[in-house]
C-alpha cells in the first residue's frame, strides 16, 4: 500500500489496456448450457459472434469462462475444460484481434490459452490451486485475485465472516498479493475483485460494495463482477432477466468507489452508465 497511483497502462501480452478511465470486460461463458448446442461449431460461432458484438458495443476485454462457478456446479476435468476454452480463445485472437481474459484456475488452461494469445487471467481462487501460482508466473500475464470463501458447491450455505466483510476480504487479498510477490509475480501484475455473491450474503455484498472505496488503498486496479448477480434479484425480487437496471445502478456505485473493471453481460449499457459516471466523476476532480 504505498502513494503511487495505479499504473496507467497494463500491459497484456500484446495488448496494453489502459486503466487511466473505467473499462467494461464482456462475459462470454463457454459452459455447454450457454449456447445453442447444435453441433460444436454451431456453437463456437455464436460464441464468436456474441463475442464481436460486445467489442463494437465498448468492451475492451473479452472474459471466456468454460467452468461454471455456478454454486453446486459439477467439477470439471483440466482437458474438458482446455476443450471448451482453447478454440474459443484462439478464434477471439486471431480473428478480432480481442484482448481475452481467461476466467480459469486450472494452470494447463491458463499455459495453453496464454500460448494461444490470451492477455489476462481471471482467476476467481486467486491462484491457490496447486502449481497455479507458477502457471500464471510462467505466462507474464496480468492476473485477477478474486476473494471467494469456500468452493462454488457449499460457498452460499450460510456464508459467515468472524470479522467485517470489508476486513475479510481485504485481509485476504493482502495475503493473496503477498504470496504472489513472493513468488515472483510482480505487482504490477495485479489486479483485485471482492468477488460479490461468492461466498456471501446479499447483506454482506451490500455492505462490501458501501465499503469498497477503502480496497484503493492496494493501489491496484480494482475488478468487478455485479451484472444479473443474485444480489439484484433478492433486493428487487427480479428474475435473472429483469436485472440490469439494479445492474446498472451498482455498476456506477462501483466506478464511484473505485472499480477500474467492470464485468457484465450488457457491455452497450454498461457503457453508457459508467461513462455517464465518469463524466461527472472526471469535472469533480478537475478544479481540485
Ligand atoms: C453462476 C454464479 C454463474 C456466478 C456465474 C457466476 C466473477 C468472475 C464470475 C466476478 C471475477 C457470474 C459468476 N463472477 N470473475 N467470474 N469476478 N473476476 O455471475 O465477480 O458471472 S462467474
Amino acid at each position: 500500500m504505498t502513494d503511487n497511483p495505479a499504473p496507467t497502462w497494463l500491459p497484456c501480452g500484446r495488448h496494453r489496456l489502459d486503466l487511466s478511465y473505467p473499462r467494461v470486460m464482456g462475459i462470454l461463458n463457454v459452459t455447454p448450457d450457454s449456447f445453442s448446442d447444435g453441433g460444436r461449431h454451431v456453437a463456437l460461432d455464436d460464441a464468436l459472434r456474441h463475442a464481436e458484438r460486445m467489442l463494437a458495443e465498448g468492451a475492451a476485454i473479452i472474459d471466456v469462462g468454460g467452468e461454471s462457478t455456478r454454486p453446486g456446479a459439477q467439477a470439471i476435468t483440466a482437458q474438458q475444460e482446455l476443450d471448451r476454452v482453447a478454440p474459443v480463445v484462439e478464434r477471439l485472437v486471431c480473428e478480432l484481434d480481442a484482448l481475452v481474459s481467461v476466467d480459469t484456475s486450472t494452470p494447463a488452461v491458463m499455459r495453453q490459452t496464454a500460448a494461444l494469445g490470451a492477455g489476462m487471467i481471471n482467476d476467481v481462487r486467486a491462484l491457490q490451486r496447486e502449481g497455479a501460482l507458477e502457471a500464471a508466473l510462467g505466462t507474464g500475464l496480468p492476473v485477477c485475485l478474486m476473494h471467494m470463501q469456500g468452493e462454488p458447491q457449499d460457498m452460499q450455505q450460510a456464508p459467515r465472516y468472524d470479522a467485517p466483510i470489508e476486513e475479510a476480504v481485504m485481509d485476504f487479498l493482502e495475503t493473496r498479493v503477498a504470496a504472489c510477490e513472493a513468488a515472483g509475480l510482480r505487482r504490477e501484475r495485479l489486479l483485485i475483485d471482492p468477488g460479490f455473491g461468492f461466498g456471501k450474503t446479499v447483506e454482506h455484498n451490500l455492505r462490501l460494495l458501501n465499503r469498497m472505496d477503502r480496497m484503493t488503498r492496494f493501489d491496484l486496479p480494482l475488478l468487478v463482477g455485479l451484472s444479473r448477480k443474485s444480489l439484484i434479484g433478492k433486493v428487487l425480487g427480479r428474475p435473472v432477466e429483469e436485472r440490469l437496471p439494479g445492474g446498472l445502478a451498482l455498476a456506477s456505485l462501483a466506478v464511484e468507489r473505485g472499480a477500474r473493471i467492470l464485468r457484465v453481460h450488457d457491455v452497450g449499457p454498461t457503457m453508457d452508465a459508467v461513462n455517464m459516471t465518469w463524466a461527472v466523476l472526471r469535472e469533480g476532480c478537475e478544479n481540485d
